[in-house]
């Protein structure tokens, strides 16, 4: 397995400073060595440059909408000349604005390459927004939404192809927290959402089963995997904390079952805000996490 570690260090699209210095916490973790002790193949290519943080207030429901833009079109051209290498990108945000890009990069190459997407949503947040819907320009609360083609043109047109995604490619884990417009785009587009009275009524294990049936061995899997998506017990190092997210128990599951599939072929770490966390833990269990996701278990199961 071969990876290549893009950084983004930006929080153009986030309601809070910090996510710029996601990546480096992440290094600082330990990511790359932890990789390799897992037999992957690590290339980290470094990070992007972009524009910086005016941290203006919004202008027409959108704040920041240019730099935003600039810093999705950087990621995009990494993440797709990642996968055209045939590497498995991992994109170390930066806020999760970023997602736009790195997915509309693996959308464009499944379309280049016939491969059927599946696109799983790690998060506290929908992140269904428009400028309509948003309580407050961030346009980290809107990459799902301009994915499936409804957002500015500047940002929907990134991967070539409006809209980028189908919004039956999704499959959102760990949602508690909606905007009460958003709610409602949510149910009229009907994105499968597995929020967190779901996994509290069915448990991780089915709620897994769910999320990752129906892929076959053509299926590039894509995470998304926003550290917010985590209880704040463990990861109080970003930007929104929500209460009542997965425990670290029920994390790991998600991440081995995923592991499990052998289809994931890229990945997100989103919204670790370093300048929030305590010794920087919350870099310290995504890294813990994303060695499960890359086959860490326990013991032998099969
Ligand atoms: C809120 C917060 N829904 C918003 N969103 C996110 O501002 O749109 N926080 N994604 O991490
Ligand atoms: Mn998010
Ligand atoms: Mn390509
Ligand atoms: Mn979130």
């Amino acid at each position: 397995r071969h990876v290549t570690l893009i950084g983004a260090p930006t929080d153009i699209g986030a309601g809070a400073r910090g996510a710029s210095m996601g990546p480096e916490a992440l290094r600082v973790a330990g990511l790359a060595e932890a990789l390799r002790a897992h037999g992957v193949d690590v290339l980290d290519r470094g990070n992007l440059a972009g524009p910086s943080n005016p941290w203006l207030p919004p202008t027409d429901g959108y704040r920041h909408l240019d730099e935003v833009t600039a810093w999705n079109r950087s990621v995009h051209d990494a993440v797709h000349a990642a996968l055209g290498d045939g590497r498995m990108p991992i994109l170390l945000g930066g806020d999760h604005c970023l997602g736009l890009g790195s997915i509309s990069a693996v959308a464009r190459h499944c379309r280049e390459t016939g491969k059927k997407l599946r696109v799983l949503w790690l998060d506290a947040h929908a992140d269904f927004n428009t400028s309509k819907l948003t309580p407050s320009g961030n346009i980290h609360g809107m990459p799902v939404a301009c994915l499936c083609g409804h957002g500015p043109q500047q940002l929907i047109e990134i991967g070539g192809h409006i809209p980028a995604i189908d919004p039956k490619w999704i499959r959102q884990i760990g949602i508690r927290s909606v905007d009460e417009g958003e709610k409602r785009f949510v149910h009229e587009v009907g994105l499968e959402v597995f929020d967190m009275r779901y996994i509290d009524e069915m448990g991780m294990r089915h709620t897994m089963e769910l999320a990752l049936a129906t892929m076959d061995a053509n299926t590039h899997l894509h995470v998304s995997f926003d550290v917010d998506f985590l209880d704040p017990d463990i990861a109080p190092g970003v930007g929104t904390t929500i209460p009542g997210g997965p425990t670290y128990r029920e994390a790991q599951l998600c991440m081995e079952m995923i592991a499990d599939t052998g289809r994931m072929a890229s990945l997100d770490v989103m919204e670790l805000n370093p300048a929030l966390d305590v010794r920087n833990k919350t870099a310290l269990v995504a890294v813990d996490l994303i060695e499960s996701l890359f086959g860490k278990s326990t013991l032998m199961r099969k």
